[in-house]
């Protein structure tokens, strides 16, 4: 019941016409009309672009899955240590331009669809994103996919098929309205069902003590565990990798036949509901606490099966040299932790090897600490998950025996080597037992059983060390690690931005930037060279105009393309500030307003461009959404001043729109309060399409302006050291608002802005201390410093010239923020791999 390679294989016999690997255009066009026709998935003769997209995508995955199927065989042939990454988000996008741009064969399928009356740019926007994540930390692993396929490394993602993704947002007279998301509504072109690789997944029951003394979980429900995989093609490679994604199904058998024939249809098919919950729904939150059971089932689900196939794989995979040693486990297998959410792989490696393969404790404890390595994505206190301990018991009776043995001797170990720091053991040990529900500390449990643990930006991996996790450092000085996240320059430049992509192609005289992302610092020698610029600014412009005609067709509100295109798009959280950005807005409306029309004249117009989805029970962040409409209607409506500032409010920000968004922009903004954004990965897109940053000194913020330079990057705001300090002070009454600061939030209270009662929203900006209150992320405190960087933008935008080179900097020194060079960081640093390219 799993993917056997058979000593029978199969020839495959494909009709001329409709020929997966043709390269001329009519070739193409009549293998198009062939999935059309064949492969009928709408009435017959009806080619209207949807019609054209899903036989567009089904021709073009066709043409994937043979170097897929080689790819999977070349890795079984050379057998070489594998990496898993589990993670439970996957922000994917859409396929069709990223999989024809990796083969190489835009040019052509573009072609094939004139001559079937159709345009390529209208047939891709056909396709609805994957959306099966979040934020950043679920994009971060979709670009990781795109990498590890790109460095042919041996590497295989394992998520799962949530049946809705992240929701759509539909923004009302109400503010936000989340709406489901069926990316499956009519079936997705790009994932391929294995209904030979099934595995059980069992929830509930007890554990059983055999006369041996071994352990076996039993009873419960068993849930099946089926493999829909998604290829993930590299970029001008053979090599294909999978990203294997699981659906919940119970059996047949578990259909009670004689109850639904008795007519109790409900109970009858109790366990199919069981299993179809599972996979419904993607949790919306980002670093938001969600302490949901079903969640946690979730978790374990992915864990579970993916653990099962990875020991089938690793079983297979003898080469005729007899079974296999588990000490070699270590050695074939590494698994990455994307954040604590797949943290029951810990006990779940170690239940596998000791309950069915039989190992001791210590060997499968060797084993598991030298597979797993974990990736630390936050240190808001509110996200790091902690689950109750008898829910747990409940849940997974077995695990819940093998995490209190880790804790256990975890303690024990503190009590006999390093009794000075049993005065820290309260807060070091797994199992918190010290409230009134005691829980499950799944950070301290990845820290203390993997064999790496790691941040994704230096400052957020300084902190790790410094203060999270600052009392295992000096246990084991040598685990942690520093990985500065990366985004693929494919999606993020080449796809998105193709005018920028030529030009940068025709200045360094090649397009092996595209996989070699450190040549854009050769693009330094032209930032002053006319021609250069001259080409420079008019793809800047091409994609402004692109953008405001979308922004026309979402918003109906009418954009200038020659005033300043300034953005902020990321989930809406108080720590990222999106307040800042408005207030400051309100009062650089207030002071247009203030001036005669001569003053005015000569400020620099802007388009204030805000996008980003709210937890659906995040008051304060809908409120945001909401406050964002209302000022951006005012303001947008007033003839006096709309030709010098606009305010629109981008519904539905997802990785398409970024597509959209993120080639036109010229200012963006990443101004969390210092030290709480992780690294942020937007910013460094951004940045690679040559758009400036106003931004603080947080997360990757600040190696993008050490690379950048400083000239070229405009700062403001708190350090990360000083937050405590600045904080203490405001509680102890010494902060003194600025003004301004004051009088945008008063004109909002005043009612400027609608009627909508904004009192608690800015209650939470006022006061010295309290839930809710105190200004915990001092935007008060940086207002100041964030209103002088502004300035400083809108002196820099009245120098074209500057700006443009300025424009041309920040893409030259966005060389570091690959997610090539990141994943080739983890494969030697952490993985130990080597990359396998098939031949
Ligand atoms: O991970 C990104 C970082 O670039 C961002 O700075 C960071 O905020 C983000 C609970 C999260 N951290 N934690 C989450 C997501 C979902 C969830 O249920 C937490 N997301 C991040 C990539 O490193």
């Amino acid at each position: 019941n799993a993917n056997g390679i058979s000593k029978h294989s199969i020839s495959s016999k494909t009709p001329a016409a409709a020929h997966p690997l043709a390269v001329q255009p009519a070739e193409i066009a009549s293998n198009i009309n062939y999935h059309a026709e064949f492969s009928p998935h709408f009435s017959p003769f009806k080619f209207e672009p949807e019609q054209a997209y899903y036989a567009t995508a089904e021709s073009v995955r066709d043409r994937l899955i043979r170097q897929w199927n080689e790819t999977y065989l070349h890795f079984h042939n050379v057998d070489p240590k594998q990496t898993y990454y589990l993670s439970m988000e996957y922000l994917q996008g859409r396929a069709l331009t990223n999989a024809i741009g990796n083969l190489n064969i835009r040019d052509a399928y573009a072609d094939a669809l004139n001559k079937l009356g159709h345009e390529l740019e209208e047939i891709v926007e056909q396709e609805k994103d994957a959306a099966l994540g979040n934020g950043g930390l679920g994009r971060l692993a979709s670009c990781f996919l795109d990498s590890m396929a790109t460095l042919n490394l041996p590497a295989w993602g394992y998520g799962l098929r949530y049946r809705y993704g992240l929701f759509k947002q539909r923004i009302t007279k109400e503010g936000q309205e989340e709406v489901a998301e069926d990316w499956l509504e009519k079936f997705s072109p790009w994932e391929v069902v294995r209904h030979d690789v099934v595995f059980p997944v069992r929830f509930f029951g007890h554990v059983q003590i055999n006369p041996d003394g071994s352990r076996k979980w039993t009873g419960g429900e068993v849930i099946q565990a089926l493999a829909y995989d998604v290829p993930i093609p590299g970029y001008k490679t053979k090599n294909t990798i999978s990203l294997r994604l699981w659906e919940a199904k119970a059996c047949a058998e578990d259909f009670d036949l004689f109850q639904f024939n008795d007519g109790q249809h409900e109970s009858a098919a109790q366990l199919h509901a069981r299993a179809q919950e599972i996979c419904a729904i993607l949790y919306p939150g980002d670093a938001t606490e969600i302490g949901k059971l079903l969640r946690l089932k979730q978790q374990f689900f992915l864990c579970s099966a993916s653990l099962q196939d990875v020991i089938f794989r690793f079983k297979e995979r003898t080469n005729g040299k007899g079974p296999r040693q588990w000490s070699e486990f270590p050695s074939k297998v590494a698994l990455q932790l994307n954040d604590t959410h797949p943290t029951l792989a810990i006990p779940e490696l170690m239940r596998l090897l000791m309950d069915d393969e039989g190992l001791g404790w210590d060997e499968a404890w060797d084993i598991t600490t030298r597979t797993i390595a974990y990736t630390n994505h936050t240190v808001l206190p509110e996200a790091l998950e902690k689950w109750s301990q008898s829910e747990m018991w409940k849940l997974l009776p077995r695990h819940m025996e093998i995490i209190e043995e880790i804790d256990k001797r975890f303690v024990a170990m503190i009590h006999s080597t390093r009794t000075d720091l049993e005065s820290r053991l309260q807060t070091m040990r797994i199992l918190d037992n010290n409230r009134q529900k005691p829980v499950v500390r799944m950070a301290n449990l990845c820290v203390v059983s993997s064999h790496t643990v790691n941040g994704v930006a230096q400052l957020h991996s300084d902190i790790l060390k410094s203060e999270l996790f600052a009392d295992y450092v000096s246990i084991w000085p040598n685990k942690f690690q520093n990985k500065t996240n990366g985004v693929t320059p494919r999606r993020w430049l080449r796809f998105c931005s193709p005018e920028l992509s030529d030009i940068i192609t025709k200045y360094l005289n090649t397009d092996e930037w595209v996989t070699n992302l450190d040549l854009l610092v050769n693009l330094r020698q032209f930032a002053d060279n006319e021609a250069f610029q001259a080409e420079w600014a008019s793809a800047k412009m091409a994609n402004k105009q692109r953008l405001a005609k979308y922004m026309l067709q979402v918003t109906g509100v009418s954009i200038d393309p020659k005033s300043l295109f300034d953005i902020q798009v990321k989930r809406i959280h108080e720590y990222k500030r999106q307040l800042l950005n408005i207030i400051g807005a309100i009062y650089r409306y207030k002071k247009l307003k203030e001036m005669s029309p001569e003053e005015r004249s000569k400020t620099t117009p802007r388009t204030i461009m805000i996008g980003g989805k709210a937890f659906a029970t995040y008051t304060n962040a809908k409120s945001i959404v909401k406050l964002v409409n209302d000022v951006g209607s005012v303001i947008n409506d007033d003839p006096e001043v709309n030709n010098y500032l606009k305010v629109v409010f981008v519904p539905n920000y997802n990785v398409s729109v970024a597509e959209m968004l993120i080639p036109g922009s010229e200012l963006s903004q990443h101004i969390s309060t210092a030290g709480m954004e992780a690294s942020g990965t937007s910013n460094m897109k951004f940045a690679l399409n040559g758009c400036l940053i106003i931004g603080t000194l947080d997360g990757a913020n600040v190696e993008i302006r050490d690379e950048i330079g400083e000239d070229n990057f405009f700062l403001f705001g708190a350090t990360a050291d000083e937050v405590p300090r600045l904080r203490k002070e405001r509680e102890n009454g010494l902060f003194k608002p600025d003004p301004r600061f004051e009088e945008a939030k008063r004109l909002i209270r005043a009612g400027a802005f609608g009627s909508y009662d904004y009192n608690p929203l800015l209650d939470s900006l006022e006061g010295n201390s309290g839930y809710g209150r105190g200004d915990y992320f001092l935007v008060g405190h940086d207002f100041p410093s964030y209103m002088d960087a502004q300035d400083r933008v809108d002196e820099a935008y009245k120098d074209r010239k500057r700006w443009i080179k300025m424009s041309i900097l920040s893409t030259a020194g966005s060389g570091k923020f690959s997610s090539d060079r990141t994943i080739l960081q983890y494969a030697k640093e952490i993985w130990n791999i080597n990359e396998c390219p098939v031949p």
